[in-house]
């Protein structure tokens, strides 16, 4: 037979078009079938177009997709757009565009680079964040919220970009820097429209037990919700001068005894370590403390506290968490604290490496365990005290881990475990202290000063205001349901208000309205919603994109997001529910990953969904840096664009170039002399079709002359067994090199059988669809390839490679048998003894030596 030419351009135009005419991979509700729902991070329609960083996780879960369709699962697998945001709005300032225009560009751009790679979406799902069709049910669910109370208005101390002109939540603003422009924060008040998400870190932290994430994406997750489980302990605070007329009763005197002053004011702190508290030698409380605004105490430097704080405002606070920095502070005159247990007062700093946001603001500090309080202690020669004794000092000469006390009073000699316990027990009966557990998390911020956004639908009243004076969210009403969606207006100007108000704000047309609950005048919220928003339900919309009375019915919920039970070696047999396999960037997990989760819960809270967690399985992509390992940045002008290697090479060799870079989870640098190789690769699976020969039916002996030897059908159900078992395990690389080693051997042989071929292009039509789908053309199948069967390994071709075994008794030979190779010698030995051959030699005999040579003999030496 002759074979024309390799040709992608040709196949991969004509598949493409093909799969879109035939909806192949449109996804129907069928709940007689079993379904399968993949998910990917829809994108940002950037004007910079996809790039490949998008198309490395996005062909991971079209690999898994695929491989689920043929193996019959009804496969949802959807796309959208997540299209509200900054560089949307910043781009239309700059062109003076609408960024509704400039979005319609964008996205159709995408859309057709995404069927460019063969990816195989399901359109006929298509959403997009910035539809009122879907912001609709954004704003619904900023309601729910609302009217649960879990979003309130709350003045807040916000991260301010003064170049973006924008306030940004502290995981958009880490390392003090704007995410987005990349310049410096500043701190500003503003009230703010907060959600609660901290009401629900309990649960998002102990659910993590019920999801099948990569376990470097759970420990990111429990690290951001930051579980601590300590205790608070009251120190109680005098004036210094108190301490030194010793007569005064009842200040003095306060001791491990437990009598405590009368009258006296008292400083909370929130420690985990109450066990090395016989070692506090100082306290500090944070520049927010409310303490240093107590007039009544007797502060005596007010002034220099007062300059103190100012200089910290500055301050981001990842700079006051960064233990290198060098540590500041200013020592409370007037005022000291004393240490419940050891009854000694100690003197008190204010100091910005104590955060007013957690815990209680206050810390009890024990420079011979705590770094940053050594730091501290010796920049301001303050006294260390040991009272923990142990082996393993740290570089800084600190010793911060568990051990014995010591120095410690009545809890000398204790266990440091065991210690807190009394430690705990002790404060309890005092009223001087309880457990408390605490959360790093903080509450979302989530109004933004920009007009491309969700319009948050709330209205302020100032005659219901004076109704409800001093309630929270006091004026604050919700536009009725009907009204939704609150669509966003058109406007001139595009650019924030140097306030720090929405463009939205100058609108007075739209700004001035009625209050839905009195009809007196009233204003409209001109804040908009955080990009997060509409991507933290985005795949609920995708069960059910076009539904006009809900989010989503309850049946599509039900199906797309059901539960089944699943167990591995590696863990119990588990319930998971929801979306099946989420693939993202590790960028997300905090944010999205997180958000998403939160919002889902509370939809569960309130019977909109069935489950408690949206996704089963979470996995992650590593990095695509540019050749030399740096990151692909426009202003190194080293970013690769897919587009020219599609054109250059063909899609098919794209994707099996960045499925073979290298380990799925890991960072990998493009190089485009690889490319080449992918390339040769798929020339060579093309030419193999000229060797395809009509043969018997696979597992038969009988075979054309020379084709389908043994030796390539025991090759091709080992591929078939690895190539499975490494796509569920996101092993892309080395499934495509074993694809490859195939490929080579066939290419020995003079003849291919045709069953064996067809085997082998399902096993490659998940990495390249379109050559897979034309050589399953040209061997004359009329029906698409994925309306095939995945290939199932056939055990008898998987069995190990057998040896002869001589047996011996006594060095005479009396029996021989085929064992595994590399059968160790107790199973070898049982095989021998069962046999009736040497039996009979050995009843009535003591075994008093047995010699094992591996795959060779065993000898009975027998008496
Ligand atoms: C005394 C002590 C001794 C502490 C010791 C540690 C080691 P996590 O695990 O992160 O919750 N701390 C408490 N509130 C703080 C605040 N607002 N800003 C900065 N630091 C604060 O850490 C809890 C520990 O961090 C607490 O335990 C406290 O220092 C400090 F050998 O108390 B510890
Ligand atoms: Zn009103």
């Amino acid at each position: 037979m002759k074979t024309s030419r390799y040709n992608p351009k040709k196949i991969e135009a004509k598949w493409q078009k093909y799969w879109l005419k035939n909806e192949t991979y449109r996804a129907d509700l069928d709940s007689s079938r079993k379904k399968f729902y993949a998910l990917v991070e829809f994108p940002f329609p950037s004007g910079d177009g996809l790039h490949t960083g998008h198309i490395r996780g996005y062909t991971a879960m079209d690999i898994i997709a695929r491989k689920r369709r043929l193996e019959g699962y009804n496969v949802l697998f959807p796309i959208g757009w997540d299209a509200f945001g900054l560089p949307t709005e910043n781009y239309a300032i700059k062109t003076g565009l609408h960024p509704a225009k400039v979005t319609k560009q964008n996205t159709d751009t995408f859309r057709k680079q995404l069927r460019s790679v063969g990816l195989a979406f399901d359109w006929s799902r298509e959403i997009n964040t910035t539809d009122p069709e879907y912001y609709r049910w954004t704003q619904w669910i900023f309601l729910q919220l609302f009217k649960k109370g879990l979003a309130y208005k709350a003045k807040m101390e916000i991260n301010w970009c003064p170049s973006c002109k924008i306030g940004l939540a502290n995981e958009e603003a880490q390392g003090g820097v704007c995410e987005r422009c990349g310049g410096p924060i500043e701190k500003r008040e503003k009230e703010q429209w907060m959600l609660a998400i901290t009401k629900y870190a309990d649960r998002l932290d102990q659910d993590l037990d019920t999801v099948d994430y990569w376990e470097k994406i759970k420990i990111q997750q429990r690290n951001w919700i930051g579980r601590s489980e300590g205790m608070i302990v009251k120190f109680s605070v005098i004036a210094s001068e108190a301490r030194q007329s010793p007569n005064d009763e009842g200040i003095a005197t306060v001791s491990a005894s437990g009598r405590i002053p009368r009258n006296d004011s008292f400083l909370e702190v929130f420690t985990t370590r109450v066990d090395t508290i016989y070692g506090c030698t100082y306290v500090v409380v944070a520049p927010e403390h409310e303490i240093l605004k107590n007039k009544e105490l007797g502060i005596t430097n007010q002034a220099e506290i007062q300059k103190y704080i100012d200089t910290v405002k500055k301050i981001t606070e990842q700079d006051r968490l960064d233990a290198t920095k060098e540590k500041t502070g200013v020592k409370i005159e007037g005022i000291e604290a004393i240490n419940p247990f050891a009854g000694e007062s100690v003197p008190i700093f204010v100091a910005d490496y104590v955060l007013g946001n957690y815990g209680t603001g206050a810390v009890m500090a024990v420079p011979a365990h705590d770094e940053r309080d050594l730091a501290f202690a010796k920049k301001y020669e303050l006294p260390i005290k040991i009272s923990i004794q142990g082996n393993n000092f740290n570089d800084e000469g600190c010793f911060t881990e568990d051990g014995v006390l010591v120095n410690s009073g009545e809890f000398s000699d204790l266990k440091s475990e065991e210690a807190r316990e009394k430690m705990v027990a002790w404060l309890e009966e005092r009223d001087l202290g309880k457990k408390q557990v605490n959360f790093k998390l903080r509450d979302w911020v989530f109004s933004r000063q920009r007009y491309w956004g969700e319009p948050i639908p709330m209205v302020f009243c100032p005659s219901c205001a004076k109704a409800t004076a001093g309630e929270e969210n006091s004026g604050w009403v919700p536009l009725p349901e009907s009204e939704l969606p609150l669509k966003l207006p058109k406007v001139k100007s595009y650019i924030p208000t140097d306030t720090g108000e929405s463009p939205l704000a100058v609108m007075k047309k739209w700004v001035n309205t009625k209050c839905p609950v009195c009809g007196g005048k009233a204003t409209r919220e001109t804040d908009t919603m955080p990009n997060w928003a509409g991507s933290s339900w985005y795949y609920l919309r995708y069960t059910d994109p076009k539904n006009a009375e809900a989010l989503a019915s309850q049946e599509a919920l039900k199906y797309w997001m059901g539960c089944r039970t699943e167990s591995s070696p590696a863990r119990p047999a588990a319930q998971l529910c929801g979306v099946d396999w989420y693939n993202g960037g590790m960028e997300h997990t905090t944010l999205h990953l997180l958000y998403s989760r939160f919002w889902h819960k509370f939809l569960f809270d309130i019977g909109v969904v069935p489950t408690s967690e949206p996704y089963m399985k979470r996995t992650s992509h590593g990095l695509i840096l540019a050749e030399g390992g740096v990151k692909m940045s426009k202003s190194k002008g080293n970013v690769v664009n897919p587009d020219s290697v599609v054109r250059d090479f063909g899609a098919d060799t794209l994707r099996v170039y960045e499925m073979f870079m290298g380990p799925f989870d890991q960072p990998v640098a493009w190089s485009m002399e690889s490319i080449s190789g992918s390339r040769r690769f798929l020339e060579k699976v093309w030419k193999l079709q000229g060797k395809v020969v009509d043969g018997a039916p696979l597992g038969q002996l009988a075979r054309p002359v020379g084709g389908g030897s043994e030796k390539c059908e025991m090759l091709l159900h080992q591929t078939i067994k690895k190539v499975s078992e490494d796509i569920e395990a996101m092993r892309f690389n080395t499934a495509i090199s074993s694809l490859m080693i195939l490929v080579n051997e066939w290419e020995k042989e003079e003849m291919v059988e045709r069953e064996m071929y067809e085997k082998f292009l399902i096993l490659l039509s998940p990495f390249a669809p379109h050559i897979a789908e034309e050589l399953w053309q040209v061997l004359g199948n009329e029906d698409s390839l994925f309306t095939a069967q995945w290939p199932v390994a056939n055990e008898n071709y998987l069995v190990q490679k057998t040896a002869k075994i001589i047996v011996q008794v006594n060095g005479k030979l009396r029996a021989s048998f085929d064992m595994p190779t590399d059968a160790n010698e107790t199973d070898v030995r049982a095989q021998a003894e069962a046999d009736g051959r040497v039996a009979m030699y050995l009843t009535d005999k003591t075994i008093r030596k047995v010699i094992f040579v591996p795959n060779r003999l065993i000898n009975f030496v027998v008496g």
